[in-house]
This record gives structure tokens, sequence and C-alpha cells, in this order.
């Protein structure tokens, strides 16, 4: 009995495959956005308050605000827009100073 193995190693090939990404969701993103007016900056949710209308966010920098990240208490131009947070999520939101507070006017879960 003889087996005889050929072992044919003749090169290595990486075909890097290349990565089908979608663009669908930023532009849906952009799409529920009422106003452009106020940079989209990173959160995570630490609380909500939806009968005083605040959110607690740990938040990125906020370049129209010249705020560093840091975690405080928002105010929310309406607060329906908590509807759609909860606490722990990671949003993208906008804030804005209105009236001299500090306000989120568009908020929305990370996906
Ligand atoms: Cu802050």
């Amino acid at each position: 009995m003889q087996i005889t193995h050929l072992v044919a190693a003749l090169g290595l090939t990486m075909a890097l495959g290349a990565h089908a990404q979608t663009a669908a969701s930023a532009a849906e993103h952009a799409a529920h956005h009422p106003t452009a007016a106020a940079p989209i900056t990173d959160g995570e949710v630490r609380k909500i308050d939806k009968e005083q209308g605040k959110v607690t966010l740990k938040h990125g920098p906020i370049a129209n605000l010249e705020m560093p990240g840091m975690t405080m208490v928002f105010k929310v131009s309406d607060s329906k827009l908590l509807d759609s947070i909860k606490e722990g999520d990671k949003v993208k939101f906008a804030a804005e100073k209105i009236n001299g507070a500090i306000t989120v006017t568009a908020i929305e879960a990370a996906k």
C-alpha cells in the first residue's frame, strides 16, 4: 500500500474582499432632523427626566458650544424627543444654547 502526498503549496493569496457598506443609514439619519442648525454630537444617555423635560448625557466635545466632553444635564426642546431613547442608549444629538439654557434640539439612538 502506497500513499503519496502531493503537497502543492505554491502561493498564498490573501484576497481582501470588498466590504459592502451601506450609506443608507446615514441618509436616513439626516432625513429626520428637521433643522441642520447644530452639528451632531455623540453621547450616552445616563438619565431621563420626562416630567422636567431633561436628559443627562455623557457627551463628546460640542463644537458649537465650545464645550469639552463631560456628563451633564440638558433641557430638551420638546419632551417628545425623550420617547425614542432610553437610559444606557448611545445617542447622536444636537444641542444649542436657547435663552441661556443648553438645550437638546434633536436626539436619537445611534445604531
Ligand atoms: Cu457638557
